[in-house]
């Protein structure tokens, strides 16, 4: 906590939501220091970390900077670290049209594609019974959320302001899974075939070498991933 770097991230640089918070904080080229909570052991629902966030999950981030501000939610903390200190805009858009759109895509990712993709995941690989329903359901849901990101990026190269920005790099951990693993075989599931426009997109997007470094520490990290408790 006292190495001097700007912040803390409580978490992990891996995950769907932790990892683009890291993409975040580096392609700013903000400092920070990760704390690790270890959610394969239920550390995140300890008393310790529910003090820093009292949902329960990962991510969260401290700005020493700031008074020790405290803020989770990936897509807010997205939100709060270009609010302030992406001044230029490497990241975010200066127009408040443009922003709010931006915002809107930030609420899409947090709201339609997290929980859904999300689901998914769980219902293929971790819960207790198998109900194929259940999968088919979720599946389905990816195959409608990608249907509107591709009715959109088959006319725009981004999904706002004509630049990668935020609301682009939310969508990366999840999509990146759902081509990888959880529409492998589907029907209709084959993302480049059938939503070119948005396997051209992620592509952009995963060839960006900070996002590499994460996702390459991530396949790393799911090779050794313990049974969840
Ligand atoms: N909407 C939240 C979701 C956070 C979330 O579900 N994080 C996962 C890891 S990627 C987690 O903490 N899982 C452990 C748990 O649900 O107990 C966000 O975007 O930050």
């Amino acid at each position: 906590m006292s190495s001097g770097k700007q912040f803390t991230l409580h978490g992990d640089v891996i995950g769907p939501n932790p990892l683009k918070v890291a993409v975040a904080l580096e392609e700013l080229g903000l400092q920070y220091d990760v704390a690790k909570v270890n959610i394969w052991a239920g550390e995140q629902k300890k008393p310790e970390y529910l003090k820093i966030n009292p949902n329960g999950r990962v991510p969260a981030l401290v700005d020493h900077s700031n008074g020790d501000f405290t803020i989770w939610e990936s897509d807010a903390i997205l939100l709060y670290l270009v609010e302030k200190y992406d001044k230029e805009h490497k990241l975010s858009v200066a127009d408040v049209n443009e922003k709010f759109k931006l915002i809107q895509w930030l609420f899409f990712q947090s709201s339609g594609q997290g929980p859904y993709f999300g689901q998914a995941v769980w219902f293929m690989k971790y819960h207790q019974e198998k109900i194929p329903s259940a999968v088919e359901r979720y599946q389905k849901e990816i195959l409608r959320v990608f249907g509107v990101l591709e009715s959109v990026l088959s006319k725009q190269e981004w999904l706002v302001g004509g630049k990668v920005t935020v609301a682009d790099i939310s969508f990366i951990t999840w999509t990146d899974i759902a081509i990888g693993f959880v529409l492998q075989g589907v029907e209709g599931g084959n993302v480049e075939k059938e939503f070119p426009a948005v396997y051209k997109w992620h592509q952009k997007l995963v060839a960006r070498p900070v996002v590499r470094k994460f996702l390459d520490i991530q396949a790393e990290a799911l090779n050794n991933i313990p049974e969840r408790k």
